[in-house]
């Protein structure tokens, strides 16, 4: 008997120290995530694992439909997500942190976790993705006008690490595969070699500053165009260099300049485009559903990671989108469908089902339904009314005075449009030359608040004849259209950048008043004392002192959504009749509108914006409203979006 509890109490002590052992082993591998570079392929947890992901921006979508974009990406056989992070919409002024609402990155990160998918997270801290300053904060050009942002100038640095060392990689840590979350790769910088400055100091300090905010168990990778050009200033020691491009590339040659930097190791394509971004006055782009499967089915046969830029584009709502520099400035319109599988309003096209075919080949589809396409309601006509102009505004707005024109980040105002403001001094031949080198970018010139013309950086129109006498009134409202995000001149500063002059003579005086269009609240309590203001005296759109057909004014309306279950749901605004401007929907800003230049003719209206009962409708019309015609002034919610109409020559 005696003999018989021993031989159990050492059975039962043998089998908790291999218990004990068994669990110190599993606790010392843990999850991993490597690169296998005598295979040339990724290893998940010790075995074989390719990624198909695709690119879906929680900055673009609204967070109430984050689990349906990704469970539709899911459903597509894709097994993981990648996402920017923006740092300027996380830190919108120095020292004041958003990761609230559309910001709330962790909670993106873990629903995708959640819906199955790994992460592939690219922090920048430079992005592009057709976004203002390619997602850089403006105020850094406060900091230092001069400021060589993405270099290893110091005063750019100093920005850089308190944002990655004391608020980002702290959050990212907890999320990496390692630590139990879905993070199995991080992006250092982004398409770096295509940026002029190649400064190594600078990605080797990215580099590092990562390493050390995450430790040794993450992925780190580089992202290039596919030549060995982009390569060459794009690689970073120590960091898996991958390449992007789209079907209009041989996958071949694309791999062939990726190997000459990453001899072994899996072949990655980390920007696949199924579709293209737009520009203002360009034709829609779109990229044909078969040769996008065609080109994915190659890559994917090669054991190639696929990640589609982008699965979902969504929209660049507010004033966030940013602007490319090709031949001339070109502006991003607010809708990022991109032609992408996922429509703007998030539903599968054609090009999903085909992509989702191609998928299947190579990744196991999980089981269930695709979520089907969200339901679109057409509320019809809301009519509007003029409220005011932007220069009745200004009397309730705060000016500043500066003998030479401020830029927008001089006097720390991140986008939308200032009002600058002097008087002629001096008596000048008729018509003079006013020239406004620079603008940056829209120019609207008044002469005692009449409109006389306008000056154009997208059309490099510069000057103007002006007819005006002493002591009137000349008055400039300048709009940003977007930062620019790509290329060596990301500098971009907004507003007057150099100095007015009539016939040669500099222009001295300037009254700047900036409008507060990106920020709601402050829009909303001036838009109470405008109201108050102009309903005492009932003037006519002419009378509001703005252009000639209703321009540079306000106007508001509403409507009603019934009380059924199935309401309030997604809409299209269309802005046929009204010129160029912005537009919001229950104070949230849809964005950006310019129908006269296309190819967007709608914005998009997510049911989540929208409520039961009384929803209100507010423009602000540059240029020119429908409204002095009767019967014309509404815009109309739709169920069909037009993000393709006609563009000029
Ligand atoms: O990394 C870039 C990504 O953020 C690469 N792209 C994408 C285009 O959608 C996106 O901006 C390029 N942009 S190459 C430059 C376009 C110039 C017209």
């Amino acid at each position: 008997m005696e003999g018989w509890t021993i031989v159990n109490i050492l059975l039962g002590l043998c089998l908790l120290m291999l218990s004990g052992s068994y669990a110190k082993e599993k606790l010392e591998t843990g999850p991993t995530f490597v690169i296998d570079y005598e295979n040339d392929q990724f290893l998940k947890d010790g075995e074989p694992f390719r990624y198909v992901s695709g690119s879906i921006h929680y900055f673009r979508v609204l967070p109430t439909q984050w689990r349906d974009r990704l469970k539709k990406m899911r459903m597509a056989g894709f097994n993981a997500l990648q996402t920017y992070v923006e740092w300027s919409s996380h830190e919108p002024e120095q020292g004041m942190y958003d990761f609230t609402g559309m910001f709330d990155l962790v909670t993106f990160i873990k629903t995708a976790q959640e819906e199955g998918l790994a992460v592939i997270l690219r922090p920048g801290p430079f992005i592009d993705a057709e976004r203002d300053m390619g997602g850089l904060p403006y105020w850094l050009l406060n900091k230092n006008p001069s400021m060589r942002l993405r270099s290893s100038d110091p005063t750019y640095l100093i920005y850089v690490d308190n944002w990655f060392n004391n608020v980002l990689l702290p959050k990212i840590r907890p999320l990496l595969y390692a630590n139990g979350g879905p993070i199995i790769m991080v992006q250092v910088e982004n398409e770096y070699g295509s940026f002029p400055a190649c400064d190594f100091a600078y990605t080797s300090h990215m580099r590092d500053i990562i390493r050390q905010g995450l430790g040794d168990d993450v992925v780190l990778f580089t992202t290039d165009g596919d030549g060995a050009s982009y390569l060459k200033c794009g690689k970073i020691p120590g960091v898996y260099s991958t390449v992007d491009f789209g079907s209009g590339s041989s996958v071949t040659d694309a791999f062939a300049a990726m190997r000459l930097f990453e001899p072994r190791g899996p072949l990655v394509n980390s920007e696949y485009y199924p579709g293209w971004l737009d520009h203002w006055g360009e034709p829609h782009s779109t990229v044909d559903a078969e040769t996008v499967a065609k080109t994915l089915d190659t890559m994917l046969a090669l054991n190639a990671s696929v990640n589609l830029y982008m699965f979902h584009g969504g929209t660049s709502f507010g004033l966030t989108s940013g602007a490319n520099m090709g031949g001339s400035f070109q502006a991003c319109p607010t809708s990022y469908d991109y032609d992408a599988p996922l429509s703007e309003a998030g539903d599968p096209t054609q090009k999903y089902w085909i992509i989702r075919n191609t998928t299947k080949k190579y990744l196991p589809l999980p089981a269930g339904d695709v979520p089907p396409a969200s339901l679109k309601y057409s509320y019809g006509k809301v009519e509007v009314a003029a409220k005011g102009s932007l220069f009745q505004m200004s009397s309730f707005l705060q000016s500043v005075t500066q003998k030479y024109p401020l830029t927008f980040e001089g006097l720390l105002v991140s986008n939308g449009l200032v009002i600058y403001e002097t008087v002629l001094p001096f008596r000048i031949s008729d018509p003079a030359r006013l020239t406004i080198n620079e603008v940056h970018d829209r120019g609207y010139v008044f002469v005692d608040y009449k409109y006389v013309g306008m000056v154009s950086r997208e059309q490099e129109l510069y000057d103007l004849a002006l007819s005006a006498t002493p002591n009137q009134t000349i008055s400039i409202i300048v709009e940003s259209q977007g930062r620019v995000c790509f290329g060596g001149q990301i500098n971009d500063f907004k507003g007057l950048t150099t100095n007015v002059t009539v016939k040669g003579y500099t222009l001295e005086n300037w009254k700047m008043t900036p409008l507060p269009v990106t920020n709601v609240p402050r829009l909303s309590s001036v838009m109470k004392h405008l109201r108050r203001e102009v309903s005492k005296s009932h003037p006519s759109p002419l009378e509001l002192k703005g252009t000639p057909d209703g321009g540079m004014t306000f106007y508001e309306g509403s409507f009603t959504i019934p009380d059924t279950d199935d309401q309030p749901q997604d809409s299209f605004l269309s802005v046929e009749g009204w010129r160029k401007g912005l537009v919001w929907v229950n104070d949230f800003c849809l964005g950006r509108y310019w129908p006269e230049v296309g190819p967007q003719l709608t914005l998009y209206v997510p049911s989540d914006v929208l409520m039961k009962g009384i929803n209100t409708v507010m423009i602000l019309e540059y240029e020119a409203s429908p409204c002095l015609v009767s019967d014309t002034c509404f815009v109309t919610l739709q169920e069909a979006p037009v993000i393709d109409g006609p563009t000029p020559k």
